[in-house]
């Protein structure tokens, strides 16, 4: 299953601007299968547990604090080479820099605020997917 599966979260900025809807259509349209969905919001301890390799960056505390502002969708998505053709679906980390047509470029506000998460790794895909989904949650 390793290279098969990727986490995403649909973030508290696209979910506040009635995103959800689209996004997902896209991920679908892109062949990602959806394995678990949830909508949820994450505490701050939860936000801080979740990025914690970035705790010791200048931008943690205000990524913890959008992060754990409003509700979120997260998800465990499933395709062949999954992690790095989500991560080209979602274009670059600040928004400025996302290639025309991928979900960052056409949601995302800011750096900070960028409308959905991708796990960058197949190891940390299924420590983010097991963070958030138990295996009665998948299908
Ligand atoms: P990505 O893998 O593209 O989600 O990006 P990172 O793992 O490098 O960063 C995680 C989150 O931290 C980003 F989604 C947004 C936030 N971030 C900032 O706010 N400022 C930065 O300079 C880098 C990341």
């Amino acid at each position: 299953m390793a290279n098969n599966i990727t986490f995403t979260m649909i973030k508290p900025d696209a979910v506040k601007n009635n995103h959800i809807g689209e996004i997902l259509a896209m991920i679908n349209k892109a062949g990602f299968r959806i394995n678990a969905l949830k909508y949820t919001k994450l505490s701050i301890t939860d936000a801080e547990r979740f990025y914690e390799v970035h705790k010791e960056r200048p931008f943690f505390g205000e990524l913890v604090e959008f992060m754990s502002s409003g509700p979120i969708v997260a998800a465990i998505l499933e395709k062949n080479n999954a992690v790095d053709d989500f991560r080209k679906l979602i274009g670059a980390t600040n928004p400025k820099d996302a290639a025309e047509g991928t979900i960052r470029k056409l949601y995302a506000t800011s750096m900070g605020e960028n409308a959905v998460h991708g796990s960058d790794s197949d190891e940390n895909a299924i420590i983010e997917a097991d963070f958030h989904f138990s295996k009665t949650e998948r299908f």
